[in-house]
Parts: structure tokens; C-alpha cells; sequence
């Protein structure tokens, strides 16, 4: 295959400007045609502003980068390309260093501080120059989270091939921040247990086309993988096996791992639906629990939810999201609230006495219940975030400050925002990966199948996340998300259901527009092998034919 790409190279020039495999696309970049070396003695250094007090995930970040330079050979693609004219390499300046800084007056906390600052706080914002005379290149910041993301750039610039690492489009000048201040990805642990390698393995890649959030929807009706201290009970009973648990010290590994990377992690503990495992540990919080026929009492079995309406058990549940707020760093917590079954609760006998009891509509019972978890959450200095039913299906009071995941449709945003809340992306129709996974296929009612058509990358990237909004609503949009329910999916296919697809939120919600994908599938294809050099099983996009003569392909 090799030889047969030399064979039919086009001029340099005319491949460079195909080179550069930049996801997500920078805000602005101007690129050059010229090749530059690494120097076998580059190095990557920070300046005094940096320098006196360089947090450690700083250095290690410096350390990974230098890492990737030399391992990602993807030289293959630029030489197919075109670029084989090695007379333009061997003349081709030398780049020995790169250098952080920043800018006057920043602060030098560590990248996982910025990253798990409140979404209206971070700054990923950077400045990236690459001389092609073999001067320092150079990424400033006014954050460390910047300077991350600058070196994340900075990485994709270049490409190994037999010894030689290169780059064939410099000079490069990049101004960048993110348009949207929320990428995230969300990873549903209960339907299917994943092993943490798998987690990090996946925070990683996220973090290379520069996703920052990692929505946790940790524990399901199926199975509660996740040990709170003073809670521990729920695990105990309610994980698939001892080995199938995340325990206090795993959290923190995969919070750290993840803050390092610049990525907060947002859990969630989805109430009062989707809790038929609590019955495990306590039987009697837990309505219809594992009533038959099971469609009857929730989309997918076993059915069981929350007696939300019982004082004792609200309370409890406050104190779970207490505790619960201590083991993750973010502002960010989850408490869930979609897909309410209500014959469970209509034939739940304890549910319909406490109504009776307190003179409560079903609605204002919701209401309080999900007040004194927001309650729990806001006194840890959290911002409570929800699933679009919480403000659409039940009219509750909750803060203005709440964010509110939209999924059943993206034609729901609009009504969200009329409300005057702030909107995360989460469509079924635009970010679903999983392929009948909300489903049980066999059961779900003929017709619907939420599975069709597959959400290909296409799809997502043609997202509008602005579509139907006055222009006075735009900033309530926080941003967007991929997300992976479980049901058919695991560890085995676990990076090809989800890469490289996953990069197309990632570049829109980077970039703020997507939509010409005939530009785009280079560059994804590039990353996609790129995330392949570095052991994760993403897929390929079209043959590698394609990927070694892309204009032949468009
Ligand atoms: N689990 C939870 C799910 C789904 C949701 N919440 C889901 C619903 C429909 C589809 C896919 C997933 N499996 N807790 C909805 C947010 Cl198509």
C-alpha cells in the first residue's frame, strides 16, 4: 500500500493544504506550506510566567505531548498525499522548542482546577505559533487550561514516519477558543459494567479533539456500580458482582485522570425513575418494584422507582446527593428526572396514601422532592442539571441556574429555553451512539425504533445548536453531548461505537458550526487514525485508499 501511494504523489504543494488534520477545527487558523523538522533535541519549555509555580499536571501534560509526537506514525498519510517529495524534508528546518507562557497577571492553578471551574468560568482559550524557519514556537494562554489545549493543537500538527517527525503546513498561526463551554460525552455504567481502563482509556481520547465533560450516568435500575461512603449498602446489594463496583479510591483516580486531561466529571444519580436497584438494599423505598408485565411499569426492565412522596426516603435520597457531592469535585451533579412511569406510581398504594396524606397534586410532590435534592446539591456549592421532563412534563419550580439535558427531541430546546433555561444538547435524534440500545429490541411497541436511521457523524455534525432560537436565547446554550446508553453495548465496542463519531459533537460544539462534512472527513479520518496510533480501536471512515488521496474522495 506504501508503495503505491509513492507512486501516485501529487505535488507538495498542492497536498499540504490537505495535511493539517486539525479536529477540532480552530477558530482561526493560518497555515503555510512549508515542511519543519522536531529536532531530536526538542523540547518543550515555560516561560518565568509559567514556570515558578507549573502545576504537575502541567509537566505531565508536556510529558504526554512530547510522547505522541514520537508515536502517533502517521507519516504514511502525509507522504501519500503527496508530500513525498523528501527534497522538501531534508532542507527543511529544524524545531527544537516550544514555549508555554502566560500572559501577565494569570493565574498558575493547575488544569484540573480550571477544568472543574462552573462552565461560565473556564478558559480554554489559546494563542499557538509554528515558525517554518526553525524559530521556538510558541502557545500563550491567560490559563493552564489554555495552554492545554494549545499543546493538544500543537500534537496534531505532527507526524512520524521512519524516524523522522514532521510537520508540512507551517508556518501555522492559530487564534482558538471554544464556542460552547460544554463538550461532553456521557457513558452509562450500569446497564453494562465497564472496567476503569476503559474510562480512562476513553478520557483520553476525549480529551485529544477536546471534549471537557464526562457525563457519568453511573448507576441505573439494572445495576449501582458505585460505592458512597455512608451509602455503601447500595453496591453492596445492587452491583452485578464485587468486582463490578467503583470504589471511592477508583473515583478518584478517574476525577484526577480526567482533571489532568482538562475534563470535569458530571455524575449522575437518575431519580426518581430508573431506580429499581435500590430495592436491593432497601426493598421498601422502591414502588412496583419488579412488577409484571414489566412494559407496563417502565421502558425497559426491571421496572421500580423511587417513593419519592415519602418524607423519610426524600430525605435519604437529599443525603445520598450530599455525599455524593463530596467525591466529585464539579459543580456539575445530575439528579436525572427522565422517563416517570405512572401507572408504578398510580398503582403504588404507599405513593397514593402520602398523597392523601399531605393534600399534594402528583406534580407539586415532584416538585418538592426534586427542591430538596437541588437543595442538598446547591448547599455543596453544586448547580444541579436535569433531564428535559424535570421543566417540560411536570411544570416544577426549579432555579433559573439549572441545566437542563434535552434528549427526547432537539425540537424540544425551544420550549426549554422559553422557560428561560440553560439547554445541554443531548437529542436522540442528532447524539445517540447506541443502535436500539434505549431499547430492548423484540419489546419495544412496533414502530418504534429509536434506532433508525443510525445517527452516523454526518448526522450530528449538521446539527444547528442554535436552530429555533431568538438570538436573545443563544447563550443559554451551554453546548452538546454524544451519549452512550448500554444496553448493547460493553467493554468489546466500546471505542468503535463511539470513535471517531463522538469528534463530531466535539468539533461542533468547538467550533460552533459543523455542517460541511465533505471538509470535514479528511481531518475526522486523520484524527480517527490518530486515535488508532494510540491504542484505541476507532473506525474507519472510508478505505485508506481515501484517506491517502482525500481529493480523489470528496
Ligand atoms: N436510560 C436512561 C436510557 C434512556 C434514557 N435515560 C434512553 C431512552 C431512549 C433511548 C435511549 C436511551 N436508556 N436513564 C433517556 C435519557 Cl432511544
Amino acid at each position: 500500500m506504501f508503495h503505491r501511494a509513492v507512486v501516485v504523489a501529487a505535488s507538495l504543494l498542492a497536498a499540504v493544504s490537505r495535511v493539517g488534520a486539525l479536529w477540532p477545527l480552530p477558530q482561526s487558523l493560518s497555515e503555510g506550506t512549508s515542511a519543519l523538522r522536531l529536532s531530536p533535541g526538542f523540547h518543550i519549555t515555560l516561560a518565568p510566567s509559567v514556570a515558578f509555580s507549573a502545576p504537575l499536571d502541567l509537566y505531565e501534560a508536556i510529558g504526554r505531548t512530547q510522547g505522541y509526537l514520537f508515536t502517533d506514525s502517521l507519516g504514511r498519510l502525509v507522504v501519500g498525499r503527496g508530500a513525498s517529495d523528501v527534497s522538501a524534508f531534508e532542507t527543511a528546518a529544524y524545531l527544537t522548542e516550544l514555549q508555554l507562557s502566560l500572559a501577565p497577571g494569570s493565574k498558575v492553578n493547575s488544569i484540573t482546577t480550571e477544568a472543574q471551574k462552573p462552565l461560565d468560568e473556564r478558559d480554554e482559550a489559546y494563542t499557538l505559533t509554528v515558525p517554518s524557519n526553525g524559530s521556538a514556537a510558541t502557545i500563550t494562554a491567560t490559563s493552564t487550561l489554555g495552554l492545554y489545549r494549545g499543546l493538544t493543537t500543537f500534537g496534531q500538527l505532527w507526524y512520524e514516519y521512519e524516524g523522522t517527525v514532521y510537520a508540512v503546513n507551517t508556518p501555522v498561526e492559530i487564534e482558538d477558543k471554544p464556542a460552547y463551554p460544554y463538550r461532553g460525552l456521557l457513558l452509562d455504567t450500569s446497564r453494562n459494567f465497564f472496567p476503569v481502563s476503559d474510562i480512562l482509556r476513553t478520557l483520553d481520547t476525549m480529551s485529544l479533539v477536546k471534549l471537557n465533560e464526562f457525563h457519568w450516568h453511573v448507576v441505573d435500575s439494572q445495576s449501582f456500580p458505585l460505592e458512597i461512603p455512608g451509602y455503601t449498602e447500595l453496591a453492596a446489594y445492587g452491583a452485578y458482582g464485587p468486582n463490578m463496583v467503583y470504589s471511592a479510591s477508583d473515583v478518584q483516580t478517574i476525577v484526577s485522570y480526567a482533571g489532568a486531561r482538562g475534563i470535569d466529571v458530571m455524575v449522575e444519580i437518575d431519580t426518581p425513575g430508573h431506580t429499581a436497584v435500590i430495592a436491593d438494599a432497601h426493598p421498601d423505598f422502591v414502588a412496583c418494584n419488579q412488577a409484571r408485565p414489566w412494559a407496563t411499569y417502565a421502558n425497559e426492565p426491571p421496572a421500580g422507582q423511587l417513593r419519592f412522596t415519602n418524607s423519610t426516603i426524600a430525605t435519604w435520597t437529599a443525603g445520598l446527593f450530599t455525599e455524593l457531592a463530596k467525591m466529585f469535585p464539579s459543580s456539575l451533579i445530575s439528579t436525572g428526572g427522565d422517563e416517570i412511569n405512572m401507572p408504578c406510581y398510580d398503582d403504588d398504594e404507599e405513593t397514593q396514601r402520602d398523597l392523601n396524606a399531605t393534600g399534594l397534586s402528583f406534580n407539586d410532590a415532584l416538585s418538592g422532592f426534586t427542591q430538596q435534592t437541588h437543595a442538598a446539591l446547591e448547599a455543596a456549592g453544586k448547580t444541579p442539571v436535569v433531564w428535559e421532563e424535570m421543566v417540560l412534563n411536570y411544570n416544577l419550580t426549579l432555579s433559573n441556574e439549572t441545566y437542563v439535558l434535552v434528549w427526547i427531541s432537539s425540537e424540544d430546546v425551544k420550549a426549554v429555553a422559553d422557560k428561560g433555561f440553560r439547554i445541554i444538547h443531548a437529542a436522540s435524534n442528532y447524539f445517540y451512539l447506541d443502535c436500539g440500545g434505549g431499547g430492548w429490541v423484540g419489546d419495544y411497541p412496533a414502530g418504534n425504533s429509536w434506532c433508525e436511521p443510525f445517527k452516523t457523524w454526518q448526522n450530528s455534525y449538521a446539527f444547528d445548536p442554535l436552530a429555533n432560537l431568538t438570538s436573545d436565547q443563544y447563550s443559554l446554550v451551554a453546548g452538546g453531548q454524544h451519549n452512550l446508553w448500554t444496553e448493547q453495548s460493553g467493554p468489546s465496542n466500546l471505542d468503535p461505537i463511539v470513535w471517531p463519531r463522538a469528534g463530531a459533537s466535539a468539533e461542533l460544539f468547538w467550533s460552533g458550526a459543523g455542517g460541511n462534512v465533505t471538509a470535514a472527513l479528511p481531518r475526522l479520518h486523520d484524527v480517527s487514525f490518530r486515535m488508532q496510533q494510540r491504542g484505541v480501536r476507532s473506525i474507519a471512515l472510508q478505505p485508506l485508499w481515501c484517506a491517502l488521496r482525500p481529493d480523489e474522495c470528496d
